[in-house]
């Protein structure tokens, strides 16, 4: 905690939403809803599969209204468990897509586990007892189910396409078109099958489900981020996301953006990267505001308000390249604890709009597309949503006062209780 608290010093507003968070945090769902898992093992061994994958993530799903909280934390499970077969390097490549291509099938086998995956994959314990997921999932409403099975085909098929090279050069991705075509795949798709189980549970209107470009790329926008975040991540793993129709531009030696010397080149194939990514963000923000459901709009927002945050972070640090580049935990619980209206979600983009805008290099081959593309998503915000406000709302003055007195007493507790 206090590496957390030091780490957001110089940032007041951090500092007390990590406190508010810590201590003040109104009774939410999750403590209701923990008792309602508790008392069906089965279940909660679900949860708890959804805990250790992702602990944030994890709680968003569990502030979900009861009609769609176990088909979301289902639909996860399984597209992890499609996820962590694509994933396994160590997999036979016959056997992988056999299995990529079956998952949907796969899914109603009562008892079905898999237990082949190498000992370094993260998530190969979900697999192994993969029999609870199934035997929850077949519990679920079948509306729920088809959606569940009508993605996870489209994405193991999908999937199975790109491992056995049909869009590659070897291991790596060639051409925009294959960048977005793959992005769908294991994105977008997420993003079509969460809008059909919105408009099944009856939370959302039928009508979000039907605009396929807007909820695609509420994944590709996750999607692609995460993608310029993981460069050194993937590299040392042996994969290659990034296009080479965007790096071949300035380089023929992808591996090569790490070394000190190419430093102008990889500064700027970072920047191709993040220009393809801000075009998906009137389709995210459009999306946002067609949500009914506060739940179901917290959900969707957290992620994006995090996408734009890492992608700001990013752009134009050399970091990127020699290690994973993470947005300070004080942000973080920041931007969870205002996203729950549209008019703070439009000021979190503008501010991070901003920040893009402030760290464009004049000296970078991208310098004007970069421009043009900030001054575009600025002017369609202004157009589009021109009641939304510039800044977040700033607390009132007592109560930061107060807040930042509890910042105090809790460094001093916690400084006093290591020097005990
Ligand atoms: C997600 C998405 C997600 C959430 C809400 C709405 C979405 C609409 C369209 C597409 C995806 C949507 O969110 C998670 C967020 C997440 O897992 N965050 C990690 C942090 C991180 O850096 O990975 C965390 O630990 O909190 C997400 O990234 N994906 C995802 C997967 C399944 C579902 Cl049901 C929803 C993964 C991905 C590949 C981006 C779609």
């Amino acid at each position: 905690m206090l590496d957390v608290l030091l780490a957001s010093i110089g940032h007041p507003s951090e500092l007390s939403a990590l406190i508010t968070y810590k201590f003040f945090k109104p009774e939410s769902n999750i403590n209701r809803n923990q008792k309602l898992i508790a008392n069906n093992e089965r279940k909660k061994r679900c949860y708890d599969f959804l805990d250790k994958t992702s602990r944030s993530f994890s709680a968003v799903i569990q502030e979900l209204d009861d009609e769609l909280r176990d088909a979301i934390c289902l639909f996860y499970l399984v597209l992890r468990g499609l996820d962590t077969i694509e994933d396994d390097m160590t997999l036979d490549l016959d056997r992988k897509c056999e299995l990529l291509r079956s998952f949907d099938k796969i899914i109603f086998q009562r008892g079905w586990n898999f237990k082949e995956n190498g000992p370094n994959e993260k998530d190969r314990h979900l697999l192994v007892d993969f029999q609870i997921v199934i035997e929850e999932f077949l519990e679920l409403p079948k509306k729920f189910q088809d959606v569940i099975a009508d993605i996870t085909n489209q994405m193991g098929n999908g999937m199975a396409d790109y491992a056995s090279g049909d869009h590659r050069e070897n291991t790596a991705v060639a051409t925009i078109k294959d960048f977005d075509l793959y992005c769908h795949y294991v994105a977008g798709l997420v993003g079509w099958g969460l809008s059909d189980l919105f408009a099944a549970s009856g939370l959302e209107d039928p009508s979000i489900a039907k605009d396929k470009r807007l909820s695609d790329s509420m994944g590709m926008f996750l999607q692609k981020t995460n993608i310029i975040r993981d460069y050194r991540e993937d590299l040392d793993d042996g994969r290659q996301f990034w296009p080479k129709e965007i790096w071949g531009k300035y380089t023929d030696d992808f591996a090569g953006l790490v070394k000190p010397e190419n430093a102008k080149t990889a500064q700027a194939v970072l920047s191709a990267m993040v220009l393809n990514v801000l075009e998906h963000i009137p389709d995210v923000l459009t999306y946002l505001k067609s949500l009914k459901n506060q739940s179901v709009f917290n959900f969707c927002a957290i992620p994006q308000v995090m996408a734009i945050a890492t992608l700001a972070l990013v752009f134009n640090n050399q970091d990127v390249y020699h290690r994973n580049v993470k947005i300070r935990k004080g942000t973080a619980v920041k931007l969870i604890m205002a996203s729950t209206n549209m008019d703070n979600v439009v000021a979190i983009f503008r501010e991070y709009i901003h920040v893009l805008s402030t760290k464009n290099d004049a000296a970078d081959p991208n310098f004007i597309n970069i421009s043009i593309a900030v001054g575009k998503a600025e002017q369609w915000i202004t157009t589009n949503l021109p009641d939304s406000p510039r800044t977040l709302a700033k607390r009132s003055d007592s109560s930061s006062t107060f807040i930042m007195l509890a910042v105090l007493a809790s460094l001093a507790a916690i400084i006093l209780n290591a020097y005990k």
